[in-house]
């Protein structure tokens, strides 16, 4: 393989052979082409092909087409290259709310050879330094009202040369120079092989971890899980939540549409409300989000019916089987859910609307294997209860990094969750492998017990952790948001404890129970459960 890398940092790097997963390109639309850039097949094709007028992307008061996108991206990759000085595989960090510039942005770099590191806009200066250090970023490009933890950050770092900001005004903003700089620009030939992303996890506790992937991986998950589980059409229009910077917005966001000429709605804000409103003004017809968001939206089913709204994917958390339920109550949508993973960089078990079960994620996805294994990596019967092991034509290559040989053994990605798979080879979901809650010898999985208390009609969100105790260990310990017209006390604390126990085993229900306003979550929509323990 011939890297077009200058600055070999992703490729030095790398895990070593026998420390990465095994990977599977058995589908004939997975075997690619040795020379492959992402942004040539995602953008420019379009283009070359006379599809460069069609609508791309939208956010409120803009509309953009392939082309045009292609011009902004061209002239940002010019401005990179020619006035920046960003060599084909240097890093270029990202920070901005989902919006059209961002998109631009982000092909830009790929266009470039370079490396996109995506961060989240919330990040503070801290937290951005362990990024920058980590991937030993070179330039930025950034969003103007989001530029001060980044400059706090650039400050402290030796290696991070310039920042330019776009969004604002100014004779040195990122719009000026594109402007001085022709709108041709010719899509660097990159290897397969050639690292594009650093992907930084979610992770809710711990160190962040910087997940590496290269153009195939990104032309990868666009084969298999849109092309065989969502089956969008180029007419659709797809919006949704997730940050770009977060693999499950990225993907849904922006690749899964872009790879079958789709359009895409950017929003710098999609709380519920906001979402359903942007859904109805746009006439949005895909939707990504997490579940928690879905409860929150149920509320305005009604006026959803009424919209284009016909595809709803749910991911980032386990679905119960009660919001399933609720969304299609509401919408008459059947979800579809999927497990991703930033170290798989997108979905591999899901199932479309008509393949979906309740309380089930669904199947391996076609190009993915999944299985169930004890402690020891030996697959489990059906109906036992193991760590989930996954391998793709996608896989787990963190950035120097020694968990690399907790998350890969024997060629297979662990995710870190445990899960069973029934007769029927439906993968159902239990809990995350450390946060199964071991009371007086019992093993009970939280999320378990947080599906049985969203049954009841009095609960809107709710968190289950072990919480510690001198005679069992831990007990059961349930965190509950109530729904409006509902009181918080004794009395309905019994009566939830009961609907558990005639819900799920009796010796799973919560022995307490506190109320609260809302539930601590991240950015990406996962309930944040280490801060459930702080919340005593
Ligand atoms: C959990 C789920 C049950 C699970 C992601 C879609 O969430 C994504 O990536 P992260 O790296 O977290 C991965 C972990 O999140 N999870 C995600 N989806 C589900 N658990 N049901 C689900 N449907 O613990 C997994 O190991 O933040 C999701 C696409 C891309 C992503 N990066």
């Amino acid at each position: 393989m011939r890297s077009a890398h200058v600055d070999s940092f992703a490729h030095d790097n790398l895990p070593p052979r026998g420390l990465q997963p095994e990977f599977l390109f058995e589908l004939p639309e997975l075997r690619f082409p040795e020379r492959l850039n992402c942004a040539a097949e995602l953008l420019d094709r379009h283009v070359a092909e006379g599809r460069g007028g069609r609508a791309c992307i939208r956010a409120p008061g803009i509309s953009w087409t392939y082309a045009q996108l292609q011009e902004k991206a061209n002239r940002i990759a010019n401005v990179l290259v020619r006035e920046m000085g960003v060599l084909p595989g240097n890093r270029v960090l990202l920070r901005a709310p989902n919006n059209p510039m961002a998109a631009a942005c982000w092909f830009a770099v790929m266009k470039a050879g370079a490396i996109a590191v995506a961060t989240m806009p919330l990040l503070r200066a801290r937290e951005l330094s362990t990024i920058i250090d980590k991937a030993r970023v070179t330039h930025a490009l950034c969003e103007a009202a989001l530029a001060e933890p980044l400059r706090e950050a650039a400050a402290a770092s030796p290696v991070l040369r310039e920042i330019r900001l776009h969004g604002g005004d100014g004779a040195d903003s990122l719009e000026a120079a594109m402007a001085r700089q022709p709108e041709g620009f010719a899509t660097l030939d990159t290897a397969a092989e050639d690292c594009c992303i650093f992907a930084f996890t979610s992770g809710t506790t711990g160190v962040p971890k910087a997940t590496m992937h290269f153009h195939r991986d990104v032309m990868a998950i666009c084969a298999c899980w849109p092309r065989h589980v969502l089956r969008a059409s180029s007419d659709d229009v797809f919006i949704g939540s997730p940050p770009l910077a977060f693999t499950f917005g990225l993907g849904g966001l922006l690749l899964f549409p872009m790879s079958i000429g789709a359009s895409t709605v950017l929003l710098e804000k999609a709380s519920p409300p906001l979402l359903v409103d942007a859904i109805i003004e746009h006439g949005a017809s895909v939707l990504f989000t997490a579940p928690t968001s879905y409860r929150a939206m149920a509320a305005r089913g009604a006026e959803l019916r009424a919209s284009r709204l016909r595809k709803c994917v749910s991911a980032g958390e386990a679905l119960p089987a009660a919001t399933r339920a609720q969304w299609r109550e509401a919408t008459g949508i059947e979800l579809i859910d999927g497990i991703g993973a930033t170290e798989l960089l997108h979905i591999f078990i899901s199932a479309d609307e008509a393949g979906s079960r309740p309380g089930a994620t669904g199947k391996p996805v076609p190009g993915y294997r999944a299985r169930v294994v004890d402690a020891e990596g030996r697959e489990l019967p059906p109906g036992q209860v193991g760590r989930l092991a996954v391998k793709g034509p996608t896989g787990c290559r963190y950035l120097a990094d020694p968990r690399q040989q907790d998350y890969v053994r024997d060629g297979w990605n662990y995710t870190g969750d445990a899960y069973l798979v029934d007769e029927d080879g439906y993968f159902h979901y239990q809990a995350r492998t450390d946060d199964m809650i071991v009371s007086a010898g019992y093993n009970i999985a939280a999320p378990e017990v947080e599906a049985a208390l969203l049954m009841h009609p009095a609960v809107a969100e709710c968190g289950v952790v072990g919480a510690p105790d001198a005679e069992r260990g831990q007990v059961v310990k349930a965190h509950v948001v109530l729904r409006q017209g509902y009181r918080p006390g004794d009395a309905l604390a019994r009566e939830l404890q009961d609907f558990v126990k005639a819900t799920i085993a009796p010796y799973k229900y919560p022995r307490t129970i506190a109320f609260h306003d809302r539930l601590p979550r991240t950015e990406t929509g996962k309930l944040q459960r280490f801060r459930l323990h702080e919340l005593g």
